[in-house]
Formats: structure tokens, sequence, C-alpha cells
């Protein structure tokens, strides 16, 4: 038997190679909701290039992406499914011309530009990777850098800038700028455990340089011992030792990519991708072995924003209150999977494209990837009742994960998407890297005389206090458009008419959201349940069609409400949102987050108190990890996750899952069983 848990001993590491490293087929017929190809990308160039040609204009683009079509537009296509040809292609964009945002509409079948407005409010785009590649550099040419190098006696050539977001501080005016941060890489790639602290270095992103520069004094740069992480460059001993693991199909994967369409089980979806969302999963589907349909459960999901606010108020850190999908673009900063290590053997690989800054096509191969893997028991019974036929029926459970990793500087965000065959979708983070660190001139506990805003995890290393508040946009269509909200709230009643012996029990009661403010939750104030359900259908005893959403381990803010960070990331003030489907709604911090005010975010929109019942929904979560460091996740930590799960309540008839077979049994070479 093979089994990921309860770790066979193989004698040998088995490895097959069913993997596939690119496996797009070529497309049939394009989905409107395919991400950008390379030739739409370089077409959006060209378009734009030709309304602002190089020559006498800067130009630089900070957002290429899918403009979907209409939501209703989608649907009609899909439940009739003509011709791709029938359906608008556009793609949006945002460029910096000549200092001014632009946000443009373009046709990409009439090669035209529908529409190309000035955005005049607060905030800029997401950052370029180009103009941070060119930022990092200006230190290493500037003469009062140079000298803070040599006043410290660090070797120029061993040093390695890095750019921060500068967030807002009530400053009613603001130019594009962030602050550089350099570190040692000299005896170590671990360079964010590295920091030369006590500099500041603004560069102004539209100038291209250096607009303030302060030494605040010498504080040691951490060492380099024992911050290595690579394998290759460990000594001995190791360990734990790991024997072999493998995953074995030898009927090929039970899923189907056609394109970017995914197949699997019960469930099909599409998977797209954007350079500032990363990964989007849209349209899932699960199939119902009784009605003989497939029904809606998703239309469209993916992380809206990620806002890490670290809690040091001194000069060095004050400022770092990142939001990671505004500012840097969580497609932008989309790494290569790791065949083998971020995706099993049997995983199955898609290729991205994203832009750089001229707006040249950018290849991001292995971007994501799909696999199926055993998960737990997907149910069982022992029946021990019956005399003299005890029986035990189990299942396994095997579920579809889509995956990818956004590295956004020293942080790694493991991204999954799980689907189970009981009809749960289950989204999970996890983070890994590197620990942002602070250099102190402090090398035991015992010499800490104030707060340092965090853990010393290695000698003149502080790892600073923070969040990660991710949330997810999930635009839920339980088997169809209009849905309401319900919470369910568990009530303890207690008996006083001695009508029975208990003196006290729980249950239900049901309300339905009517408007945004009934739909602000607070995890955990009070016990409960939350759903969307489908008010126009019902099961056949009676129940309105469901998915319950079981949330993640609720994190709530501690900044206080008139803190400016906190108002650019008010969208964390309750763990859930519902919000009736807008179109521009899509993310929660707002469109402009760098030195953005916060005057754009969910918690604004909300404000309206617009009617949520029996209505075209969104569900908003804020999922969060706090992160109080400790010595274990230095010099690189080990996965820290949370997930929730969308749950079917009532959606079908019985167990879905009821006739599942369980994957062959597989007999192996060296395994006992
Ligand atoms: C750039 O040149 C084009 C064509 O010569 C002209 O129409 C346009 O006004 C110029 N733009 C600027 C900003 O100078
Ligand atoms: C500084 O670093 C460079 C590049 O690693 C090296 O070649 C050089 O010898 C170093 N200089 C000193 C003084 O250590
Ligand atoms: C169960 O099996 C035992 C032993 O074979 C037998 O004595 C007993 O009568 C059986 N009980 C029933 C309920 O069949
Ligand atoms: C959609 O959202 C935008 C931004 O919040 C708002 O300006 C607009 O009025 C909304 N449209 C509708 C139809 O509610
Ligand atoms: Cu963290």
């Amino acid at each position: 038997m093979v089994s990921t848990m309860n770790l066979v001993l193989f004698s040998a590491l088995l490895l097959f190679s069913l993997q596939t490293v690119v496996s797009v087929t070529p497309l049939p017929f394009q989905h409107p909701l395919d991400p950008l190809t390379k030739e739409e990308i370089t077409l959006v160039q060209t378009i734009v290039q030709r309304k602002y040609p190089t020559f006498n204009n800067t130009l630089s683009f900070h957002y290429i992406g899918l403009d979907d079509p209409h939501k209703d537009t989608i649907l009609k296509w899909e439940s009739t499914k003509p011709t791709i040809t029938t359906l608008p292609r556009k793609a949006f964009a945002i460029a910096i011309v000549n200092t001014q945002t632009h946000e443009i509409l373009i046709d990409l079948q009439t090669k035209t530009i529908l529409s190309d407005n000035i955005h005049n409010g607060n905030g800029f785009p997401t950052l370029s990777v180009d103009e941070q590649g060119v930022a990092i550099e200006l230190p290493l040419k500037y003469g009062p850098f140079k000298e803070s190098v040599n006043k410290r006696g660090l070797n120029l050539s061993e040093v390695v800038c890095s750019t921060f977001t500068l967030g807002w501080f009530g400053e009613t005016q603001s130019s594009r700028t962030v602050r550089v941060e350099c570190f040692m890489k000299e005896s170590t790639p671990n360079i964010y455990v590295r920091p030369i602290s006590g500099l500041t270095i603004v560069v102004d992103l539209d100038l291209l340089k250096i607009v303030e520069y302060h030494d605040g004094g010498i504080i040691p740069v951490p060492a380099a011992d024992n911050t290595e992480y690579r394998l290759s460059q460990q000594k001995p001993p190791f360990g734990p030792k790991h024997y072999g693991l493998a995953t074995h199909q030898p009927e090929g994967p039970g899923f189907q990519i056609s394109g970017h369409s995914v197949s699997w089980a019960n469930w099909k979806f599409h998977i797209g991708f954007d350079p500032r969302a990363g990964l989007v999963i849209s349209l899932a589907s699960i199939y119902d072995l009784e009605k003989h349909k497939s029904r809606r459960v998703l239309y469209k999901g993916y992380i809206s924003e990620l806002f890490v606010p670290y809690q040091d108020p001194t000069d060095d850190f004050f400022y770092k209150t990142f939001f990671d999908a505004g500012e840097f673009g969580f497609g932008l900063s989309t790494v290569s999977l790791v065949p083998n290590r971020d995706c099993p053997s049997n995983a199955q690989f898609l290729d991205v494209y994203v832009h750089a800054a001229d707006g040249t096509p950018v290849l991001i191969s292995n971007a994501i990837c799909v696999f199926e893997q055993y998960g737990s028991i997907l149910w069982r019974h022992t029946e021990n009742g019956i005399p003299n036929e005890s029986f035990a029926e189990a299942r396994t459970e095997v579920n579809l994960v889509v995956r990818t990793i956004v590295t956004v500087a020293n942080y790694d965000n493991i991204i999954d998407w799980e689907f189970k065959t009981s009809g749960s979708i289950k989204p999970a983070i996890a983070l890994s890297g590197i620990l942002e660190i602070k250099g102190v001139d402090i090398k035991h506990k015992n010499e800490i005389k104030s707060d340092q805003h965090g853990t010393l995890v290695s000698e003149n290393s502080i790892g600073v206090y923070h969040d990660h508040f991710y949330i997810y946009y999930l635009d839920l269509d339980i088997d169809g458009v209009y849905n309401s909200f319900e919470k369910t709230s568990l009530k303890t009643v207690r008996v006083t008419d001695g009508s029975s012996k208990r003196k006290s029990y729980w249950t239900t009661e049901t309300e339905t959201a009517e408007s945004e403010n009934d739909a602000k939750i607070t995890i955990g104030s009070t016990p409960g349940e939350l759903s969307v359900v489908n008010p126009n259908k019902k099961t056949s005893v009676g129940n309105d069609v469901g998915y319950r959403l079981i949330p993640a381990i609720p994190v709530h803010p501690l900044l206080t409400d008139d803190d400016h960070t906190q108002i650019r990331g008010a969208f964390t003030n309750f763990n859930v949102w519902v919000t009736p489907y807008n179109r521009t709604e899509k993310w929660a911090g707002g469109l402009y987050v760098d030195h953005g005010h916060g005057d754009d975010t969910l918690a604004v929109w909300t404000k309206k108190n617009r009617d949520i019942k029996n209505k075209d929904i969104v569900v908003w979560h804020v999922v969060g990890i706090r992160h109080v460091p400790s010595q274990e996740d230095f010099p690189v930590m080990p996965l820290l996750s949370t997930a929730f799960e969308l749950r079917p309540t009532n959606f079908f008839e019985r167990n879905p899952a009821l006739k599942t077979p369980s994957p062959r049994d597989v007999q192996w070479p060296g395994c006992r069983s």
C-alpha cells in the first residue's frame, strides 16, 4: 500500500517520470478568461506605443492584464458555447506616461484604444520590476552611501540592496518614492538577515535618483555564521533522514488540462492568471451524479490583497506596511516552481506571461502546478453493532491541488486551491522564506533594556513582529447567480419549565443578511455558522441549497482605527464581508495602493450599505497569520500555514462521495504491507 501519511519505509527513492514539464496543449480555442498571451501583451505594447511613441514620451507599463468580458456575457457563452469569435477580447493597461498615470482599455480584436483616462486620485500603481532594478543600484554609486559603507568597514562589492514601499502617514502630497535598504551578501546568500541598519535611503522612482539620505549611526551587521540554507553548503551531520516517498499513477493523472480548463473527478474549473492577483480560479462547477448535471459553486476566486504591517515604530521600520499584491503584484512576483520539490512528481505545470515595464512579455515557466495527492480518509465506518457481521467500509481521499508560489523579496507565499470529491474547496496559504530582520547591538536577551519590537532570533538579529493578512475575493454563485448570505447563531436555551431533566441545550437561529452592514463579521464574537445559499433552489426536503464558509483561524487587527496604516488596511476590520457584485470592485485595498490613502477600500465601498439579499454577491474572507518570530524561523522558516473551507451544506441530496471508489491499490517493491 502506498501511503504518504504513515511514512512507509521505501528502500529507494522512487520517482516516476509522469511529470510533463510544459503541458499546455495547443488551444482548440481561446477561453474568454484565458490570461493574455505573449502575442496579446506585445499587441498592447504596440498599440500604446503608437499613441505614446517612446522617442518623445517616457512610457512605463505597471499593469497589463485581461479585461474580463462582462459576467453575463461569459455565462451566456458558457451555456450556449458559441465560437470564441463572438466574444470581445480586451486588455486593460495601467501605464505611466510622462509622470501621469493612464488607465487604458484596449480592444485586441480591432486593435484600438477604447478609452484612455488619467488617474487623478491618491496613490500610485504597482511598481515595475525594472524600476526597482534601477533603484537598487543607485546607492552603490552614491558618494555618501559609499562613505557609510567604508565607515562600517564593509566591502562595497558585497553589498546588495532591495526596495521597500513607503506607505502613507497622513501627508497630503507624495511623490513615487521608495526606501532602499542594503544587505551584505558576503559569505552567505541569506541577505535579508544581514541588513546594514541605520541608513535612510529614499529613491524617487520617476526621477530614478536618491532624494533623501541619512546615516543614523553604526549598528553591527549580523554575522553570516549559521545563516546558510542551501543543502550543498551544509556540513554534516545531516538529518533527520528521509526514506523514499512516491506517488504512483500507472494510468496517468486523473485530471485533464485543456488549455487552461481543468476537469478532474466531479470538478471542472478554469485557471486564470493576472499580473496583480496571480492565480485566478474561475467557473468552478461540480457534477451532481443524481441530478446529472454540473452545478456552479464559484464564479471567480483569487487573493485580492496581502497586507503585511510590521510593528516597529522606529525610523528603520515604521514605514514597513506592505501591500504585496497592489504594490509589488502577486502575478509579477510569481516564481517558477521546482519540480519534485514545490510540487510532487506527478504534477503538471503551466507557464504564464507577465510584462516588463516597456511592455515586453516576460515568461514565467512552471508558474502553476496541478496535481493529485492523498488527502486523508474520505469517509469511513466500522460497523460493530450487528452480531457476527461486523465490517468496515473506508474510502481513500484523493484531492486535486492547484499551486503557485509568490515570492515578494524575503517571503515565499505558497498558495493552494484544493478541490475535494466531497464538494469542498479548500484554499490554503503557507508562508516560508526569510524573516525581516532588524540589526541591533544586542547579542543576548539579558542585554535588552527596552522594547525591541520583535524576538532576538540570533545575535544582533531581531525578527520584527508583524501580520500577514490575505483577503480572498470569492464570487460564489451557488447553483446560480442569485444568492443570499446567512448567519446562523448558536444559542443557549435554558429549560425553566421542568419539561426536561436537562437545564440547558443549544439551538440555531438563522438570519439572512439584508445589506452589507449585516454581513460584516467578526469571527469568534458569537458562535455561529456562515453560509451562502441560493434561496431560489431547494433540496427535496426543503432546505435552501448552500455552501458554508468554514473560516480560517480568525486574526483581528490590533492597530487603532485612526492609524493611517489601519485606514489603508481597513479590509482587515472584519474577517468576512459581503458585497453586491460590482465589476470594478476587485482590489480590497484599492486600485492604487502605493502611497494610497485608503480611500478606495472594501471598508469605504461598503459604507453604501447596499442590498445583498437574493443578489449576485461576493464574499471577502480575511485570512491572517500573526507572526511573533521564533528562533526556528531562522535562518529560513519552515512552513506556517492556514486554510479555510467552502463546504457544501444542503447543496446535495446526500453525501456526494457515497459512490466514490478508492484509487487502485498498488504494490511496491520493498514495501511490506
Ligand atoms: C510626440 O510626437 C508626436 C508625433 O510627432 C506628436 O504628435 C506628439 O504630440 C508628441 N508628443 C509629445 C509629448 O511631445
Ligand atoms: C571585496 O569583495 C570583492 C568581491 O567579492 C572581492 O573580490 C574583494 O577582494 C573584496 N575586497 C576586500 C578588501 O576584501
Ligand atoms: C454468533 O456466532 C457465535 C459463534 O459462532 C454463535 O454461537 C452465535 O449464536 C452467533 N450469534 C448470532 C446472533 O448469530
Ligand atoms: C461599482 O463600484 C464603484 C466603486 O466602488 C462605484 O463607484 C460604482 O458606483 C459601483 N457601481 C454600482 C452599479 O454600484
Ligand atoms: Cu511573517
